[in-house]
């Protein structure tokens, strides 16, 4: 970000504008770690994916972000995988992921 400025000194007289540039480093990104819990044959099995994610310090995770699909435009909240069941990310249970019978 910059910034032009002057300067006047005791006669009043003024500066030519100068130009005070600031540049600010964003925080790195957060880290999203890898998950597994067992569950029984068709029963839903919730994850608390979040638990082991970070954000970096000064910053905080929004479990309502959760994408499931990455590769797509967007974000999936929900995400089948054919033969396998539902995903489904739950924010009010702190970015839970609840997949779906079948699995
Ligand atoms: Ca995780």
């Amino acid at each position: 970000m910059q910034i032009p400025y002057t300067i006047q000194d005791n006669l009043g007289q003024t500066s030519a504008p100068s130009t005070l540039t600031v540049n600010v480093t964003p925080p790195p990104a957060p880290v999203a770690r890898d998950d597994a819990k067992a569950g029984d044959f068709n029963q839903p099995v919730v994850v608390p994916a979040l638990l082991n994610d970070t954000a970096s310090p000064g910053t905080t995770l929004v479990p309502g972000s959760i994408d499931l699909d990455p590769s797509t435009p967007g974000q999936e909240t929900t995400r089948t995988i054919p033969g396998k069941g539902t995903f489904t990310a739950a924010a009010r249970r702190h970015g839970a992921l609840r997949p779906g019978a079948g699995l």
